[in-house]
């Protein structure tokens, strides 16, 4: 039994348009982090960071998936429950290419969270500041993404997997964010093969046994092959 744990990031979807984080001109250099990505920021100005997810949120509503996308969901079809996609992304392109059981690491713009009781639900398309949670009536609700200090979702199940995997792919990820970036660190440690595809040499480019440099929809399609 292969097990292939495959860790996606921003650089996965930008050919359908959406935005990274870190290359040129990216979502980072437009808002600081401090502002619109930690918890902090959201009692600051929560005007602000709900006005910076609806856009990302009505972005991602008219983004496709993309052949690297398709490809990935191939080669889960191809290895009936031996394919596992964990992805820092937010948008819901992995499940729109066809993938299934996606690991949202980072949540979903698809999802609200109430800041309150946790009760979670799908997202209206503009969220506003002070609406209120459909189980507790606080108006606590805030978009069910991780922010910078918060623990990232399904850790647990996360290590599982890498501690079983045979094969560990990073598709367009910077590796400048943790604990993602220190998958790999994992998947080596229970003996993986490690491949990154990516634009550019990646920060953990070195942990890598082997590296394919170009755009995901080349890449991720001949290396599914
Ligand atoms: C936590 C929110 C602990 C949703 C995001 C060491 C250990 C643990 C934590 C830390 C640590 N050191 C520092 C930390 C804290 C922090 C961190 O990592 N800081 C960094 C900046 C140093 N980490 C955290 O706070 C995490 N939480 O560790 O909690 C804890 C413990 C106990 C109790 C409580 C908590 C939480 C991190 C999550 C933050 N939320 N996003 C959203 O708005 O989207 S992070 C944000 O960055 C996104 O999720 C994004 O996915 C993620 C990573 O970015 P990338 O996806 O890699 O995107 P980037 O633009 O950087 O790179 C794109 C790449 O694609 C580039 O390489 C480019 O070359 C390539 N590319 C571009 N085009 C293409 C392409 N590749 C192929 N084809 C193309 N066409």
């Amino acid at each position: 039994m292969e097990k292939i744990v495959i860790l996606t990031g921003a650089g996965i979807s930008a050919e359908s348009g959406l935005g990274t984080f870190r290359d040129e001109g990216g979502l980072w250099s437009q808002h600081r982090i401090e502002d619109v990505a930690t918890p902090e920021g959201f009692v600051r100005n929560p005007g602000l960071v709900h006005g910076f997810y609806n856009a990302r949120r009505a972005q991602a509503a008219r983004a496709r998936p993309n052949a690297a996308h398709r490809a990935l969901a191939r080669l889960q079809r191809d290895w009936p429950g031996e394919v596992v996609i964990v992805t820092q992304n937010v948008d819901g392109l992995h499940e729109a290419g066809g993938a299934e059981a996606v690991i949202h690491m980072h949540g979903t713009l698809a999802r609200a969270l109430c800041g309150a009781c946790g009760h979670r639900w799908d997202a209206p398309e503009e969220m506003a500041v002070g609406e209120p949670c459909p189980a507790c009536d606080r108006p606590a609700a805030r978009p069910d993404v991780v922010w910078f200090g918060e623990m990232p979702y399904r850790m647990d199940e996360i290590y599982d997997h890498l501690a079983e995997a045979s094969v560990f792919a990073a598709i367009g990820t910077s590796g400048q964010v943790y604990p993602a970036a220190a998958f790999v660190h994992e998947a080596i440690a229970s003996g993986a093969r490690t491949v990154e595809l990516n634009l550019e040499p990646s920060m953990s480019v070195s942990s890598f046994d082997e590296a394919r440099f170009g755009p995901a929809t080349e890449t991720v399609p001949a290396w599914v092959t």
